[in-house]
């Protein structure tokens, strides 16, 4: 983007033509933020919430009290008495993410720690780490050379991708037609992706029973070079083992795809020299995600297109030592996997934290571990996990909690202190989570262009503070106290800033410091490189060995685990009473919660509407435009519907993030009413999904009435 700041306030977005990946795109959310950064909404100032409301504090008095108390529960309960949920923007921050990891590592091995990724990503990482023996290494397809691209569960043209980073993505996905190639889009909804390319319409939460049916064809069929897998892989006759029963016959009447077009699929993948399976959003959230996951990838590493131009490939920052690093965060993170649990579902730890739809649960279930304090920074849970109004009544029951947001939201609405953060345009910023899942790759950092609005600090700023004035009663925040002062005396900026500066310098087309000459730094990127640096092409491949981070170098099949979750498949009970399936929906003009503030993107008077199917509408004599009431086993809403014929019937679409109420402060949003789909989800540790502890949030069964 192209900022423009007129004495000190930004006064316009635009997109940046000199950009080499999006060259002058960008979309109607990343324009309107000039409308978040200004918002007369805006929390600028520490708030602490009185008797009659949220009334202005100093940061002073904030910290003390805050540190005070905390200090007072770490002594009577440890550290398990604490918990820290940092939500999906805190990625897009790498002070943040630091932030957020170390201060709640550094209170003690019993601090929780929750991120928006339980309701995200977490059964992608679980699914890598099995295979790969490293969560961070995910695979995405090499969009700009493939000619058959199979995308289950992303809408890539309204969500502009998510894992697979790639500006303009749109117009790269229609290079692949253009080339010759096919797009094909498995969705239960026809999507805006979906009508742009080929709609393979799917019941919700089955895609694992296609992925198996898939393998079954391609190992039946003997499309497989089976020794050229076996060079990859260990366990690949455990897993034809495991796809035997499948047959394209018997999964079609639960998939709602007819065998044939299996069939046909499974052929076009195998003999399609450049082919890649990509699985996202849709295809995590469901009742098996990391299965399903894990199961995206065995097709793409059977059919030979795991780690090959056009495929399915391992992006990288292609730093000094990257495969001792994988080893080394394999060990951790798969220990940790092992020995850590979640003290109410019992599901492992994935990637050192813990189901977020369970946080109501820990803070009002007594127990060693039991949460009393807890932070939310850049996250609005009360709208994002399931059963909204369980947490916010667990809220109540807190002895601290503290919300890191530049809003008022649904959720910190119930915190005791609101303390303003700066957004992305008030910090420098590396989007250090997201380099390897670049489909180009390419280094951009950016300066601030405006100093923080108000009194807002950045998260680190406010994590290293806290440490300090509880550094007597934490030892880990002594050391890390005196580290920061030394850095600093020694000239260095703070510690996230050094760390991201090593990595980049270390990295491919870094400086390693100073051995090569022009080499990329944090300073030079900001200063020589505003565009950013496109460092090839491509992105290279015959690189799995690095990318995994077992021992043997080999991508491992064989799991328990995996075998226990499709031995559930056939039993899944369906309640009775709830003959329609409900699906997500994402919306240009929504970011999650919290972008419904914006004047231009609420324009129209934007509302929140339900989707549903016009033969099941007829049915309940429902309307165009009637009220709605949808219910669950776990709850109810009531929405206005559209119907329409681009669902596959019995599935119902409603989209997330909505349900303000007027608890927040955000004006805007607050008249824009909704409600809150999170009711429909739900919060059961049974309904956590056991590999990963993902929140479960696609295929609900529900029925609609008309109100
Ligand atoms: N405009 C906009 N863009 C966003 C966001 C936003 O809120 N608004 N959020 C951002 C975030 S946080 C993320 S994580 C990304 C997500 O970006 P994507 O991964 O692209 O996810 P969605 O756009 O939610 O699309 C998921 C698709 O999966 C389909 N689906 C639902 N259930 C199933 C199923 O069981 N099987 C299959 N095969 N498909 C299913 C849905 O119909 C939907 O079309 O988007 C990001 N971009
Ligand atoms: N039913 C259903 N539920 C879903 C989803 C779904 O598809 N269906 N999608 C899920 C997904 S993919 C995600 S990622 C989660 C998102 O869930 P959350 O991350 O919990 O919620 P967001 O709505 O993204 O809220 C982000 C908050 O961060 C604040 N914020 C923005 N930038 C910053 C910053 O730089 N610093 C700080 N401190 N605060 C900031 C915003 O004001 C806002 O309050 O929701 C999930 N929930
Ligand atoms: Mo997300």
């Amino acid at each position: 983007m192209i900022a423009t700041v007129e004495d000190g306030r930004l006064t316009a977005l635009r997109p940046d033509k000199d950009h080499p990946l999006s060259a002058g795109f960008a979309c109607q959310k990343g324009i309107a933020f000039t409308e978040v950064v200004n918002d007369p909404d805006r929390v600028t100032r520490p708030l602490r919430r009185g008797p009659t409301g949220f009334e202005a504090v100093t940061w002073d008095e904030a910290m003390r009290d805050i540190a005070n108390r905390l200090s007072a529960i770490l002594r009577r309960r440890g550290s398990g008495a604490v918990g820290w949920y940092m939500g999906n923007p805190g990625a897009f921050s790498y002070a943040h993410t630091f932030a957020a990891l170390l201060f709640t590592k550094g209170l003690g091995r019993h601090a929780h720690y929750f991120t928006a990724s339980s309701q995200d990503t977490n059964s992608r990482l679980i699914a890598s780490q099995l295979l790969y023996g490293v969560p961070t290494s995910v695979p995405i397809p090499d969009l700009t050379r493939t000619d058959l691209l199979v995308m289950m569960g992303a809408n890539p043209l309204v969500s502009h991708g998510s894992f697979l980073t790639a500006p303009r993505i749109k117009d790269r996905m229609h290079d692949i037609v253009k080339r010759g190639g096919r797009v094909v889009i498995v969705d239960p909804r026809r999507s805006e992706t979906a009508a742009a390319f080929e709609w393979l319409g799917i019941v919700p939460d089955t895609d694992a029973l296609l992925l198996l049916s898939l393998l079954h064809v391609m190992f039946g069929d003997g499309l497989v070079d089976i020794t050229a897998v076996k060079r990859q892989a260990d366990g690949v006759d455990w897993l034809q083992e495991m796809c035997r029963p499948f047959t394209p016959e018997s999964t079609a009447s639960q998939t709602g795809i007819a065998a044939d077009s299996v069939r046909a699929l499974a052929r076009d993948l195998v003999n399609t020299r450049r082919a890649a399976v990509y699985g996202r959003l849709g295809t995590c959230v469901g009742t098996h995600g990391t299965l399903t996951t894990f199961l995206i990838d065995s097709v793409n590493l059977v059919a030979g297109n795991l780690d090959v131009p056009g495929g399915s490939v391992f992006s990288s920052m292609h730093t000094v030592g990257q495969r001792w690093q994988n080893v080394a965060m394999g060990a951790i993170m798969r220990r940790s996997y092992r020995t850590k649990r979640s003290r109410i579902s019992g599901t492992p730890n994935a990637i050192g934290s813990e189901p977020a739809a369970l946080i109501a649960k820990e803070i009002t279930t007594p127990g060693d571990r039991q949460i009393r304090a807890m932070f939310v920074s850049a996250g609005n849970p009360v709208l994002s996990v399931p059963n909204g109004e369980e947490l916010e009544a667990a809220f109540g029951e807190l002895e601290l909690s503290v919300a890191l947001d530049f809003y008022l939201t649904e959720t910190s609405a119930h915190c005791d202190y609101i303390l303003p953060v700066p957004t992305m345009y008030e910090r420098d910023d590396f989007p250090y989570t997201f380099q390897a899942f670049q489909a180009t790759p390419f280094r951009q950092a950016t300066a601030a262009v405006l100093a923080p609005v108000g009194e807002a600090r950045g998260e680190w700023d406010i994590a290293e503070e806290l440490a300090r004035r509880l550094s007597r009663r934490v030892p880990a925040f002594a050391v890390f106290t005196g580290v920061q002062k030394m850095l600093r005396r020694l000239g260095f900026e703070g510690l996230p800033r050094t760390i991201v500066d090593g990595l980049v310098r270390m990295s491919e087309g870094g400086d390693w410091f100073g051995l090569r000459r022009g080499g990329l730094t944090m300073r030079r990127l900001i200063e020589d490189h505003p565009h950013g640096v496109v460092l090839s092409p491509h992105v290279r491949t015959g690189v799995l060995r690095t990318a995994v981070g077992y021992l043997s170098r080999r991508v491992r099949l064989a799991h328990p685990g995996i075998a226990a979750e499709v031995a559930k498949l056939p039993h899944r009970a369906v309640p009775d009473g709830y003959p329609l399936r409900m699906i997500g929906l994402r919306e240009p003009r929504s970011e999650n919660s919290w972008m419904h503030n914006s004047p231009l993107l609420m324009r129209g008077d934007r509302r929140q509407h339900a989707l549903m199917h016009v033969d099941d509408a007829a049915e309940q004599d429902i309307s165009d435009g009637d009220e709605v009431r949808i219910s669950s086993p776990y709850g109810d809403i009531t929405v206005p519907v559209l119907t329409t014929k681009d669902l596959i019937a019995g599935v119902v679409a409603v989209p997330h993030g909505w349900g303000h109420k007027g608890t927040g402060g955000w004006r805007l949003a607050n008249g824009a009413g909704g409600a809150n789909v999170n009711q429909l989800t739900s919060s059961d540790p049974d309904d956590v999904e056991s590999l990963s502890g993902m929140a479960w949030l696609t295929g609900v069964p529900v029925r609609v009435r008309a109100v």
